[in-house]
């Protein structure tokens, strides 16, 4: 039943999805004539022994490469199109780094923010190779964050004049809301808001401002509603690009068609997660666990935790096409240890990657190694 009913929902915002796609088209388009005109007068001057001035001067994309798992990478995005224009592209972690070296192909690309994307050791070097690549052909680039970083990536990053926006103690939406307020509509804080919320920010120094201008409730449900929506439709990346425009265009996620519907249809599957988790769950001495086979492991993770009675809970959803386990962990107010960084050294060391906060975060582990993180990861807990 569950099936149909998200076939239809996909159906019934499919055509409004072309619709609205054409808007945005229209504003890039009214921005580039008037960089090319004002950039086609030189290329006259400097006639044709200069084609390297040339291919510099069509660069005038932006570009925002963002997190799409949740909502706060998705609100991020959205934020960012609407103070700057542009489009977006969205990933997940094991997508991250690819994303990137595609953009350092793009002869087009002026301007690139990379949003709600934390680094690991594994990652790290690289992204500062990449970013480098990008400074040397005069790219401005901005990375905003809020995971968990190594003070030396930051030092590097700044050296090579990337513009760092990042405070471990507000979500990223709430970052590039605050950064850039005077290019945003008064809508915009909402959509900070509601990323904070599902980011468990909501509580931080601007985050509690920002929520405290809007009904609790009203605020609540519809972060909710949003994110249900984005974590259930994972595999449709048009759908996600529609919601980064719409939450650009000021939408509130009820003026939205069907997110309502869809958000019912994603808690009657929690609930079937709960029971779920209740037969499989394992426990170890300082953790439970489990492997999520039907869903995503972060859908199940805080069950996990939850219903172990222990501190710490990881999910594990094995990505058959990677040869990795996607993994979940989560902590609870009584867990001390930051779980992000013992994650991001564990899951380094069995050839994977790994990070992000102290109580939530995640990692990539290979297939073959996924017993003994879990192990492991009991062991470093205590
Ligand atoms: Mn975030």
């Amino acid at each position: 039943m569950a099936v149909t009913k998200i076939k239809k929902i996909t159906k019934k915002t499919a055509p409004k999805k072309i619709t609205k796609k054409t808007a945005p088209k229209k504003i890039t388009k009214k921005t580039a004539p008037k960089k090319i005109t004002k950039k086609t007068a030189p290329k006259k001057i400097t006639k044709k022994t200069a084609p390297k001035k040339i291919t510099k001067s069509l660069r005038n994309k932006i570009i925002c490469i963002s997190h799409k798992e949740d909502n706060d990478g998705i609100s991020s995005a959205a934020l960012i199109r609407q103070a700057f224009g542009g489009d977006a592209i969205l990933v997940d972690y094991p997508g991250q780094m690819e994303a990137l070296q595609q953009v350092v192909t793009d002869e087009k690309l002026k301007s690139l923010f990379i949003c709600d994307l934390g680094l690991s050791k594994k990652t790290q070097d690289e992204f500062i190779d990449i970013l480098t690549t990008l400074r040397k052909n005069k790219i401005s680039v901005t990375y905003i964050d809020h995971h968990d970083i190594d003070p030396n990536v930051v030092k590097a990053l700044q050296k090579i004049k990337v513009k760092v926006i990042h405070d471990i103690n507000e979500c990223t939406t709430v970052q590039v809301y605050n950064a850039y307020k005077s290019k945003l509509n008064d809508h915009a804080s909402f959509v900070a808001t509601c990323a904070a919320i599902t980011d468990y920010m909501e509580d931080r120094p601007l985050g509690s401002k920002l929520l405290q201008m809007y009904d609790r409730q009203f605020a609540l449900i519809s972060a909710t509603v949003l994110t249900y929506n984005i974590v259930g439709r994972q595999r449709e990346p048009d759908y996600l690009l529609y919601l980064v425009e719409e939450l650009s265009e000021s939408k509130f996620p009820h003026d939205i068609p069907n997110t309502y519907e869809f958000a019912q249809i994603q808690v009657e599957k929690l609930s079937q997660m709960i029971a779920k988790v209740k037969k499989g769950l394992k426990t170890m001495s300082n953790l439970g666990h489990m492997e999520i086979l039907d869903a995503g492991a972060s859908g199940a993770v805080n069950f996990v935790m939850g219903l172990s009675g222990k501190d710490v809970g990881v999910a594990y959803k094995e990505r058959v096409d990677h040869g990795i386990y996607a993994v979940s962990v989560r902590g609870s107010k009584n867990c001390k240890v930051h779980l992000g960084r013992i994650v991001n050294i564990l899951a380094t060391d069995l050839g994977g990657s790994g990070g992000g906060h102290d109580k939530a975060c995640g990692a990539v582990v290979p297939k073959a190694k996924i017993k003994k993180f879990i192990t492991e990861l009991n062991k470093k807990i205590k």
